[in-house]
């Protein structure tokens, strides 16, 4: 009885690792910073995959896709924002407040 108990325990937490870590690797991380640059400048995700943007400066940024796709609030240093991509194609986007010096494209396969 006990010995089942813990097994089941053991298959649960074995599950939710495996499931972590799959949710993990759709997840794609680009950094905005203040040297008005983005980095990666361009990435290629798969069509569902996440795409969290992160504000690594000391000012205040935002990311628009120039095609209207997404757009995310103004970030504060240190807040970073995600969202869902699956419209396939590449999608240029910029900053809002520092329109033609920081800008990206991500392509959706
Ligand atoms: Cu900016």
């Amino acid at each position: 009885m006990g010995g089942m108990r813990r097994f089941l325990a053991l298959a649960a937490l074995v599950g939710a690792i495996l499931v972590h870590s799959s949710a993990l690797a759709q997840v794609v991380t680009i950094s905005v910073e203040d040297g008005l640059e983005v980095t990666p400048p361009a990435v290629q995700i798969d069509a569902g995959m996440t795409v969290t943007f992160t504000n690594d400066g000391l000012l205040v940024h935002n990311v628009v896709a120039d095609d209207g796709v997404f757009e995310s609030p103004l970030m504060a240093p240190g807040d970073s924002w995600s969202t869902v991509l699956d419209v396939p194609g590449t999608h240029a986007f910029h900053c809002m407040l520092h329109p033609g010096l920081m800008a990206g494209t991500i392509t959706v396969r």
